[in-house]
């Protein structure tokens, strides 16, 4: 493969935008070399600047669960922009793609929209603390839950593929209220109730991990918070912004068969355009300003163009009833596929998979948190990324993400990446 054209597009991009990027895991930083540049996707390929085909394993790093332009969006995206793209006033759309989450998603009455998954967990936070009345958080190391700054206490995804954990930038004062346990360590997190037995707002936690690589919470962990939230007063808030409608239609928690008090969304639920989205019962939502004095708000949130691709999306979700066992056995034939083949190398490795979330690691180690997540070999990892990518398959480019299955990838795509893999191998 070449890049030229794509090298060209960096450079320049460099000179006007931080790192030629508009959100740092795309730099390929950790795996080195300049990015590609991307002209148009379609289904489960993306095409680049230079004209390479690539099969998409991101999905825009989760939002593209049907696959890229996927007409039914497309259309309607089109035809609501012909109405015009935003009004800052109330349209019925917003009712309508709310009552289907409510519908969806389990233990939730009320849904409110934002534009990102960063706001939509920031503002579930300062909700459960208005709530709660309390003001410290109990996150997880290696957990990412977007860019606010309470979250960027040894987060993950970008955060901890640069070696960042604490980003510049966060005070004292902030970070002082951000309490840092270990993923599947229900004791670590005791041992913080014990310590502020009456001071913790909420835990805020992604039900099954997708920015350590994918880790899959141990049996009895989720609900060991869940007792822990009801023993000391305090809510439960999981992320669902990378599971939500992607693990199921009602999400971790309908896969999972546990409730969290407040629930989160991004990526899927907006069908490629920017939406989050947070959720809980009417209790507590209605804290939340104008009903209540919990103050949060937004611009284009509820815009109409996103309303409507985010209401197609969840729809076609909704109306395909075989799509998620398709995801999973899409998902399950890679992983085995991936996995005979690497045993056969001999070569040291993990794979951690729930439903159509799956992460490869280079350790022998089993990955169950931040700490053994970070053993995998980073040189191992550039070259199958690059072995990968030049073998025409796009990858996260970082150790510390999840691969996104799309409902587009065919098992012809699944045997051109298995027989890529294969090709990789052989030349390591
Ligand atoms: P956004 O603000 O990027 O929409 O969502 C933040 C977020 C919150 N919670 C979870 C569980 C997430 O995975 C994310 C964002 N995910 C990363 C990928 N691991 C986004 C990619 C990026 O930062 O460019």
């Amino acid at each position: 493969m070449q890049y030229q054209r794509s090298s060209a597009l960096f450079q320049a991009a460099k000179k006007v935008i931080p790192g030629g990027v508009n959100s740092p895991v795309r730099a390929f930083q950790s795996v080195g070399g300049d990015p590609i540049f991307i002209e148009k996707a379609k289904g489960a390929y993306l095409i680049d600047v230079d004209g390479n085909q690539l099969i998409d394993y991101i999905s825009s790093w989760g939002p593209m669960i049907l696959g890229h332009a996927k007409e039914a969006v497309i259309d309607a995206i089109t035809t609501q922009a012909k109405k015009g793209t935003s009004y800052g006033i109330p349209t019925a759309l917003e009712t309508e793609i709310a009552t289907l989450v409510v519908d969806l998603v389990p233990n939730i009455d009320k849904v409110r929209f934002v534009n990102s998954g960063t706001e939509a967990c920031m503002s579930a936070v300062r909700l459960a603390r208005g709530y709660t009345k309390r003001e410290k958080i109990i996150k997880f190391a290696g957990c990412y839950h977007g860019h606010s700054d309470a979250f960027l206490i040894q987060a993950g995804s970008g955060a901890v593929t640069f070696g960042a954990p604490n980003s510049p930038g966060v005070t004292q004062g902030t970070a002082k209220d951000t309490l840092l346990a270990n993923y599947n360590d229900l004791e670590s997190v005791e041992a913080i109730f014990k310590d502020h037995p009456e001071a913790i707002a909420a835990i805020i936690i992604e039900p099954v991990a997708g920015n350590m690589g994918c880790i899959v919470p141990q049996e009895g962990f989720l609900e060991g918070l869940q007792s822990l939230c009801d023993q000391y007063g305090a809510l439960l808030i999981f992320d669902e912004v990378m599971t939500g409608f992607r693990l199921a239609l009602g999400g971790a928690q309908e896969r999972l068969g546990i409730n969290a008090d407040i629930a989160t969304f991004g990526k899927v639920i907006g069908g490629g355009l920017p939406v989050g989205a947070f959720a809980a019962r009417k209790e507590i939502m209605q804290e939340l300003a104008p009903e209540g004095p919990v103050y949060q708000a937004g611009t284009l949130s509820g815009n109409p163009l996103a309303m409507i691709a985010g209401l197609t999306t969840l729809s076609l979700l909704q109306e395909d009833k075989d799509l998620f066992h398709r995801l999973d056995g899409k998902t399950e034939r890679l992983h085995q596929g991936m996995k005979t083949l690497i045993e056969a190398k001999g070569m040291p490795h993990q794979f951690n998979r729930l439903g159509s979330m799956l992460s490869l690691h280079f350790t022998e180690t089993p990955v169950v948190d931040f700490k053994t997540a970070a053993l995998g070999n980073n040189d191992h990892f550039k070259a199958y990324f690059h072995g990968m990518l030049d073998r025409g398959v796009y990858l996260p480019p970082s150790a510390f993400e999840s691969y996104f299955i799309n409902d587009a990838l065919s098992q012809k795509d699944i045997d051109f990446t298995l027989d890529a893999f294969d090709s990789w191998l052989k030349s390591y």
